[in-house]
């Protein structure tokens, strides 16, 4: 199979079974596995923040971060294609009574900074809840996987200043962002108040994200990982291969932006397919069956079946994601098949 659904099917590394075999582990609910620890102070200085703390999920990173920075009540303003606002269950809003202000994303993944300066309340009016938070993605997923740069974000997180709110990141793929916009990664996230990333995605570790930031907001954040279920004990075994993708996976991550890039030039070139190459920066590639012959469902189900997997994303839309393990060969070959099923298909 040739599995292009996710960067989170990727398999985790020799070297990161063989970390994660002989890795030292405690208790870290008590503070005392050392490989998480290691992890975490790792993750806290690539993002240029002081602290850092170790969650299942890159979802539970950002419920964590939101109900941290948020009393009930609270907003935040937040893009309408933000994976927090769509793909989170809303969880804050949920479990934290947080009210959410969606803006529209701009299709390079920013929010307009008007937008956000119109959005935010009077703190003087009893009508409105209080803006408390503004939350970006970096890379954005919803769009086309666009890297936001450290002027962008530092502009936001002037803006958040001067209106005395605070910042978040749903960085899942910041690693990403930094790799294509050729900066450093803390470039990126020390300006905010805090950061998320993912382990479990382009950097192929098998469970795992970080969440960043000061220490009183992390040893808050702590407490609140608590409440949710996400204390974990020996999570050293899920943290060395977390050190280890810090270490080795990074670089390689350009490997995947060619291939994203080859795979978007190639679908470009396919009659009855609608793709702009130009659009694509990361991992991350959209494209749009414009067929009467064949629908984006049809045309998964029958890649399904040559042994290529991608996600049918609503009304004409197929999202492509590549990653470790998916190598430019694997893209010659999705590339003849789609050609071949399009033109049966004509
Ligand atoms: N995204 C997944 C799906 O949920 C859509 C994917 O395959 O892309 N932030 C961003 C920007 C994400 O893309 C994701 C996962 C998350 C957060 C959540 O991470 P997990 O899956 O670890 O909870």
């Amino acid at each position: 199979m040739i599995d292009l659904r996710s960067d989170t099917v990727t398999l985790p590394t020799p070297a990161m079974r063989r970390a994660m075999a002989q890795a030292e582990l405690g208790d870290d609910v008590f503070g005392e596995d050392p490989t998480t620890n290691r992890l975490e102070a790792m993750a806290a200085e690539r993002m240029g923040h002081e602290a850092a703390l170790l969650t299942v999920s890159g979802t539970m990173s950002n419920l964590v971060a939101l109900l941290t920075h948020c009393g009930r009540g609270d907003e935040i303003i937040l893009g309408d294609c933000a994976h927090t606002f769509l793909y989170e269950q809303g969880g804050s809003a949920s479990l934290g009574g947080i009210h959410h202000y969606a803006l529209p994303n701009q299709p390079d993944g920013t929010l307009r900074l008007a937008d956000i300066e119109r959005a935010i309340r009077d703190p003087a009016n009893v009508h409105f809840p209080r803006s408390r938070l503004i939350c970006l993605e970096n890379t954005h997923n919803r769009c086309n996987g666009a890297p936001l740069t450290v002027e962008y974000t530092d502009a936001v997180c002037t803006l958040a200043r001067r209106h005395g709110l605070r910042v978040h990141i749903d960085g899942a793929r910041i690693f990403n962002a930094a790799v294509a916009l050729g900066v450093e990664v803390s470039a990126l996230a020390r300006n905010a108040d805090s950061v998320s990333f993912c382990l479990s995605k382009g950097l192929a570790a098998p469970v795992g994200s970080l969440l960043c930031g000061s220490k009183p907001f992390i040893a808050e954040a702590r407490r609140w990982r608590k409440v949710v279920g996400g204390g974990m004990r020996q999570s050293g075994v899920i943290a060395a291969a977390g050190i280890v993708a810090l270490e080795e996976m990074v670089a390689r991550l350009a490997e995947d932006h060619a291939n994203a890039r080859r795979l978007a030039e190639g679908l470009s070139g396919i009659p009855g397919l609608a793709v702009n190459p130009a659009a694509f920066q990361t991992n991350i590639v959209y494209f749009d069956v414009q067929s009467p012959h064949i629908s984006a469902e049809q045309l998964t189900a029958q890649l399904r079946q040559a042994g290529i997997l991608m996600l049918s994303l609503g009304p004409g839309r197929i999202r492509a994601v590549t990653h470790y393990g998916i190598e430019e060969q694997d893209i010659t070959h999705t590339l003849a098949v789609i050609a071949r099923l399009m033109e049966q298909a004509a």
